[in-house]
């Protein structure tokens, strides 16, 4: 050691690292408590500017109310005890108008029916509507004694049939289809064995809900590419005429992906003339 350099005695430095140890961890905790509230606050808030945003497309709605229905539905429950009764008030705040000879259904054609139904004001789908529109690609749970909405670690489709995103699909899709009438449109997918899938919404609940007392009849447009595995004599769509409510025509027809999308790009064609 050189002469005249000072050296602090061993406690002074042992006081010293021992300041500096407690420094470092109250950092430490102070940056994951920061992490942690605003993934907290991320996973919590987004939902509802997004759903009042959407909402507020729709003239003459109290968006607050029907936000309020909306929640009361899941906010404090266990994910997986939320049935579709739960949603009766969301319903009852903001009731499908029935669009007669303009509403379309729909199953494994998700893509192809929005395309068309954004470019074009032929048809309504469950997702042009209020309800369907403000919750159209979104998640949202609650928490048993928790008064927040979570829109991260809800469960999934499949992982329990009664989480609050699937109850709400199910409901909605009920109450759409109570008020189908007139000519209505199914858009189904010639591409897959089985276009009118038993455990499809549209076969375990909308078809069980048509009734001819509204409903003149049902115009199943077959969606067909060049990997069309099907057509109009397909067996699951024998069993969609089956089940159909006594009183309500059943067409089926056979139309290329491509000319609904030449259709959809060409608003001059009148909708009749699309298939
Ligand atoms: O008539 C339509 C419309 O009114 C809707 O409300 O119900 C009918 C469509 O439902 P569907 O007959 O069950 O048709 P899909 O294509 O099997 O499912 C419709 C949607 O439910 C899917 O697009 C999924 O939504 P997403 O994730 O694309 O926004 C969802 N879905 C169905 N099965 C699912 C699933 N999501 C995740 N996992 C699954 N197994």
């Amino acid at each position: 050691m050189e002469h005249g350099e000072y050296r602090p005695p061993e406690k002074r430095r042992k006081r010293r690292c021992a300041i500096f140890s407690v420094v470092a961890v109250l950092l430490i905790i102070f940056i994951l408590v920061i992490v942690l509230a605003l993934t907290y606050r991320q996973n919590t808030e987004k939902l509802k500017p997004t759903f009042i945003a959407r909402c507020e497309e729709f003239k003459g709605y109290d968006c607050e109310k029907i936000w309020s229905a909306f929640e009361q539905a899941y906010v404090g429950q266990d994910p997986c005890n939320v049935s579709m009764g739960a949603y009766d008030p969301l319903i009852a705040a903001a009731p499908f108008r029935p669009a007669c000879n303009r509403m379309m259904f729909w199953s494994k054609t998700k893509k192809v029916v929005h395309d068309f139904t954004e470019k074009r004001d032929c048809f309504l789908t469950l997702e042009d509507t209020l309800l369907g529109s403000v919750l159209d690609g979104l998640t949202w749970c609650g928490k048993e004694g928790s008064s927040k909405t979570f829109t991260t670690g809800c469960p999934g489709w499949t992982d329990c049939n009664n989480n609050p995103v699937r109850s709400f699909w199910n409901r909605a899709s009920a109450a759409f289809a109570d008020v189908a009438c007139g000519d209505v449109t199914a858009m189904l997918n010639g591409s897959i064995i089985t276009p009118f899938s038993p455990t499809s919404i549209f076969a375990s609940i909308e078809v069980k809900r048509f009734n001819s007392t509204r409903m003149r009849s049902l115009n199943v447009v077959l969606v067909t590419q060049e990997s069309t595995v099907t057509n109009c004599t397909n067996a699951s769509l024998k069993d969609l005429q089956k089940e159909l409510d006594e009183g309500i025509k059943y067409n089926c027809k056979e139309v290329a992906e491509s000319q609904i999308q030449e259709c959809s790009s060409n608003p001059e064609k009148p909708c009749g003339a699309c298939w």
